[in-house]
């Protein structure tokens, strides 16, 4: 079964492969990047939904999309949904990561907790069966990895916020993980595992 993975992170490609590939190997994850629609969901659910809907209106097939980002106890939840942008649009993510750990210099150990989120939409275009006022078939899954935020950024492995992100029960970053530990038990891999029936039951026969 093909699919079409919105993004235009290469990251999230090749963990989303990774992660399917060995779960559901009948599933033919292809990357789609054309120009995004504005992601002005205040959710990650929203923002993920607007990236899939769009793929499988302009290619009429199945498709995902994944809003993710690192919320952060004390900040309320931020920098969550803008995650990508917190220092600012196109600033990259070192600057991103720099402008957290300054934001939570002066905290103590037992105040950097922090989670992982990832929402990832299905949807999949009505059949030609279904009838000219057929809607598509919307679906959403979401994983959540707790951790806490280091003091500094250590590993070169994984992206975005990784080498800032101390999973709970370890004590390396999520940017120390090998690929194949970061799959095993990330937010991503979290979401596709609450997936995989959503995925069962509407696209793979
Ligand atoms: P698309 O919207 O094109 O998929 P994006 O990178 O802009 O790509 P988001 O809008 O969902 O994706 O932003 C996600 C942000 O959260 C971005 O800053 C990532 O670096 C960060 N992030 C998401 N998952 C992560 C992970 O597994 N490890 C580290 N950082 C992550």
């Amino acid at each position: 079964v093909r699919i079409v993975l919105a993004t235009h992170n290469q990251h999230k490609v090749d963990e989303f492969q990774k992660i399917l590939g060995a779960r559901l190997p009948e599933l033919e994850i292809v990357r789609y990047d054309r120009p995004e629609p504005v992601e002005d969901g205040v959710t990650f659910a929203a923002n993920a939904l607007i990236k899939a809907r769009a793929a499988a209106a302009q290619t009429g097939l199945p498709a995902l999309a994944d809003d993710s980002g690192l919320c952060v106890d004390v900040l309320g939840g931020a920098p969550g949904i803008f995650s990508a942008r917190w220092a600012g649009h196109g600033k990259g993510d070192v600057a991103n990561r720099d402008l957290l750990l300054d934001q939570l210099a002066d905290l103590h150990d037992e105040d950097r907790g922090a989670a992982f989120a990832c929402t990832i939409a299905l949807v999949v275009p009505s059949g030609e069966h279904a009838g000219p006022d057929a809607e598509p078939i919307e679906l959403v899954a979401t994983g959540l990895w707790r951790g806490s935020l280091a003091r500094s950024s250590r590993g070169a492995n994984g992206f975005g916020y990784d080498p800032i992100f101390v999973p709970e029960g370890l004590s390396v970053t999520a940017a120390e993980l090998t690929a194949e530990e970061k799959n095993a038990r990330s937010h991503r891999a979290l979401a596709f595992e609450n997936l995989i029936p959503l995925l069962r039951m509407s696209v793979i026969p």
